[in-house]
């Protein structure tokens, strides 16, 4: 029994909490997403990741994003996952031997000693970094921080602007779900549909040892995953010419909120970022004139490859686009997921797309206001709305934590401080889970996730 001898009970509080979060999942240079689910790191995880880890330690914070972009290609992408060589090959699927990055991968100049994927993510880097900045901007001088990035940051959305215009209007193009980070959104349902699914005997899942089936992606939807994955590598990772094109509004208000934080950057090291602002408005506006739509109060993907027959944009009539100025190619996709939200966080919107965007944050879709909730992944009224499975329904805090300051930018602070208690009291309460049920907050997925974490650590500055 207790003596006087006993230690104090050691301060638990939310703050310390995720702190050991992060301190369980970081490896030495990075920090993994899940210790159990995904033992590598990620793209925009760690981008998000650092963002929460500047207030632990801006040193660690800047090394989490230098180990992710050293991994960088000399085409300028910064691939989907830098795989640690420590870890066995068959904890996850698709491991090295499957992108075979320093082979298939050469053409594009993958590095030749660390493995990656050959695909990305959102482009959440340069954001971070400036966030990481900020929060020591002495120790950032002193290490030359920023100068190191930001030519890395700089070809990083070279290569989105250019390569993966592939739909021609100025905005970067996912060819893969896994890219725009939400893998099986009902988005994706009919673009791939048209994808002929890998045999289901030709791969083997690593991620149902860890995670409850019902939770997780199908096996139909791994094998077009796998399909799109093997045919691109098979092409020497060179775009244009993939069966699989979507302009997403997350990934490219994302881009955007990345170019802003780049010119900001630029300045920050002398130059001027006046370009670079210019460039960000210019591409906000394509963002309107391709991706919004008047009448569902929300942006949409649209899917490059869909034909004629899917439903046409009503932004045609809109006041947004020029009457003399050609439609865009491809159709956008009728399905409400959160991503049509998430360019709430840009500061130039036009006034009426913001508060048409407010409305259906608001509206039956996705009910925000009830404070003990969190926005879902996915329209709560749509079909295939499902509380539990991944991103066709359940409440992702990376997500919450972007529209939380998207509302803070257009003056909704008491909506921004309802739900930023959510954010923290959910994030907590469910173990810092990966996702949550949307109505219930019951945790999903892996727990002591990487960035609920760090972005509830955040929330709490
Ligand atoms: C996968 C790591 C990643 C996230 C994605 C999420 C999931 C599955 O996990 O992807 O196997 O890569 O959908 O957004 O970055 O947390």
């Amino acid at each position: 029994h207790p003596t006087a001898y006993d230690p104090p009970p050691t301060p638990d509080s939310p703050h310390v909490r995720a702190a050991r979060v992060l301190e369980d999942n970081w490896t030495g240079s990075s920090t993994v997403p899940s210790r159990s689910l995904y033992p590598h790191q990620w793209s925009w995880d760690s981008a998000f990741i650092a963002i929460g880890l500047r207030h632990l330690s801006p040193l660690r914070a800047q090394t989490e994003l230098e180990t992710l972009l050293s991994a960088q290609w000399g085409d300028g992408r910064v691939p989907h996952i830098v795989f640690n060589p420590s870890v066995p090959l068959d904890a996850y699927f698709p491991s090295p031997d499957f992108w075979r990055s320093s082979t298939a991968g050469r053409a594009a100049g993958a590095p030749r000693t660390v493995q990656t994927s050959g695909i990305v993510q959102p482009p959440v880097h340069a954001l971070a970094a400036w966030l990481v900045h900020c929060a020591d901007p002495g120790l950032s001088r002193a290490r030359g921080f920023l100068a190191r990035v930001y030519p890395r940051l700089a070809s990083w959305h070279r290569y989105l602007l250019h390569r993966r215009d592939l739909g021609g209007g100025g905005l970067a193009s996912v060819v893969h779900p896994w890219e725009q980070g939400m893998d099986n959104s009902p988005c994706w349902d009919a673009p791939l549909g048209r994808i002929v699914p890998a045999p289901a005997r030709s791969f083997r899942r690593a991620d149902l040892d860890h995670g409850a089936p019902e939770d997780r992606p199908t096996d139909l939807d791994y094998g077009r995953y796998v399909r799109l994955a093997t045919d691109y590598r098979d092409r020497g990772y060179a775009d244009g010419g993939g069966e699989f094109a979507v302009e997403d509004p997350a990934f490219n208000a994302l881009l955007i909120a990345s170019e802003h934080a780049l010119a900001r950057i630029a300045a920050e090291l002398g130059a001027t970022g006046t370009a670079r602002h210019a460039r960000a408005e210019r591409l906000t506006a394509a963002l309107v004139r391709r991706l919004w739509d008047p009448a569902s109060g929300m942006f949409l993907c649209r899917d490059l490859r869909g034909g004629p027959g899917e439903r046409e944009s009503t932004a045609h009539t809109s006041e947004h686009r020029s009457p003399t100025e050609a439609s865009p190619t491809g159709a956008l996709i009728p399905e409400r997921s959160v991503s049509g939200l998430v360019p709430l966080i840009l500061p130039g919107l036009p006034r009426d797309v913001v508060a048409s965007l407010l409305g259906t944050l608001r509206g039956p879709h996705f009910g925000l206001g009830d404070s003990s909730r969190l926005v879902p992944s996915y329209d709560l009224l749509g079909e295939a709305f499902d509380p539990h499975r991944y991103w066709r329904g359940p409440a992702w805090f990376n997500i919450n934590w972007l529209l939380e300051s998207g509302l803070r930018t257009h003056g909704e602070s008491e909506a921004a401080d309802a739900l930023r208690e959510a954010v923290l009291d959910i994030a907590d309460g469910s173990g810092f889970a990966e996702y949550v049920d949307p109505h219930t907050g019951e945790p999903c997925g892996a727990l002591g996730f990487g960035w609920t974490a760090a972005l509830a650590l955040d929330l709490l500055h």
